[in-house]
This record gives C-alpha cells, sequence and structure tokens, in this order.
C-alpha cells in the first residue's frame, strides 16, 4: 500500500517515510509525480493550509491524499514565525530563516526564548469530511545551532527533557517525540474508523 503526501520538503519525506516505512506503508510525495503542481498556500491557519494541498492533489490525481502543514511558534514573537515558516525569511532557506530568528530574539534570556513546534496533518479522499489531527511539543530557541541531522529549525530546537536539540536527536529518536511523531500517533487512533466509515 502506497500512501500519497503532499509535501515538496524532503525533510518532512524522510520522516513520513521512517514512520510509514515500519508501518509496511509506501510513502510517496510531490518529488516522486511526474508533473509539478501549483499549490497556493494562502490558507490562514496550519488546517487551512493543510486542507489546500491535500485538496489540490486529491482533484488533480483523484487519489486519498495526506498533507502536513506545520512551523515554529515562538511566544516572544507573538506567535511569529507560525504559518510563514518555510519563508520567514523570503524564500525557503532554513539557513536564511534561522538566522533571521536568531536575530530577532538576539540578547533575550533562555527562560524567555520558549517556543513550540505545531504539526496539523489532513486526510482527505472523495465524498468524505477530511480527517484533521494536530499535536504541538514545547521547548527553547537556542542562541546558536546546535547539531546537523534534521531540517528547518530543528538546530535551534532544544528539546528539554533530552538536553538536546532536535538536530541532535536521531529520526527515530525525533519521530517518538516532536510535534509530528505525536501526530501521526493521534491519527493512527481514529484512521481506521475514518477509513471504513
Ligand atoms: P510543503 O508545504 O511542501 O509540505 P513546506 O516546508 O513549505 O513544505 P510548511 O508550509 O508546512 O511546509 O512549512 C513548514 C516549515 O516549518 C518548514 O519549512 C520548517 O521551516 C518548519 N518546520 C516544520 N516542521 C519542522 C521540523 O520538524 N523541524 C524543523 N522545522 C520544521
Amino acid at each position: 500500500k502506497t500512501i500519497l503526501i503532499a509535501t515538496a520538503n524532503p525533510g518532512k519525506a524522510a520522516e513520513y517515510r521512517n514512520i510509514f516505512e515500519e508501518k509496511g506503508l509506501e510513502v510517496k510525495t510531490l518529488a516522486d509525480l511526474p508533473e509539478k503542481y501549483d499549490i497556493n498556500e494562502n490558507g490562514t491557519s496550519f488546517e487551512e493550509n493543510a486542507l489546500i494541498k491535500a485538496n489540490t492533489l486529491m482533484n488533480a490525481l483523484d487519489l486519498p491524499v495526506l498533507a502536513d502543514d506545520s512551523g515554529l511558534i515562538v511566544d516572544a514573537l507573538n506567535g511569529a514565525p507560525g504559518i510563514h515558516s518555510a519563508r520567514y525569511a523570503g524564500d525557503h532557506d532554513d539557513a536564511a530563516n534561522n538566522q533571521k530568528l536568531l536575530q530577532n530574539l538576539a540578547g533575550l534570556p533562555f527562560e524567555k526564548r520558549t517556543a513550540r513546534f505545531h504539526c496539523t496533518i489532513v486526510v482527505v479522499r472523495k465524498n468524505h469530511e477530511p480527517l484533521s489531527v494536530s499535536s504541538e511539543v514545547s521547548g527553547h530557541i537556542l542562541t546558536k545551532a546546535q547539531g546537523s541531522d534534521g531540517f528547518g529549525y530543528d538546530p535551534l530546537f532544544y528539546y528539554t527533557p533530552l538536553k538536546k536539540s532536535f538536530a541532535e536527536l536521531t529520526m527515530a529518536e525525533k519521530n517518538q517525540v516532536s510535534h509530528r511523531g505525536l501526530a501521526v500517533a493521534k491519527l493512527a487512533q481514529v484512521f481506521d474508523d475514518w477509513w471504513n466509515d
């Protein structure tokens, strides 16, 4: 069985592959499709943007589709970058995004650098209500990058219980505790009922 994920982000794709292949499912993403799809992610919430991605692909291919909209919510920045996390510094450039985040938090002490990652997953199929789950994980924003695994803001996201940044965890370790890993665990609890409905 193959699951189609409406993502062009290789970091996300790798994490979903890690999670779903363990369950015996093969993951395909936008990178595996012969055509390019123009997805206009202009929603005002994680859920809206996830639905736009999933529906665009479902309508084009006539298949059930999963989409993930996620981001980093920083308390001292009134929730920024939030739904704009991928393009915080303009283009989708992880290094520039991280640099901008560090600049905007310059001088702020550790205890005021609280943040959380958010992940909303939606699954759609024709003539059914979409299924939607969300999860978050709390942490602190470091003052300089730590670790080289993961993607996006992982080198700046300090996960206090493990005393490591997300970029210092293996993918399996990150999936145990991350916003995405927790959202997939929630999805697993409700998916079968929805699918068989
Ligand atoms: P797709 O829309 O193609 O899935 P995207 O990267 O544009 O890819 P989003 O719009 O959901 O996806 O933006 C998510 C951004 O939030 C992502 O680019 C990272 O900057 C950040 N992000 C989300 N999850 C993350 C994680 O686990 N680790 C680090 N950064 C993460």
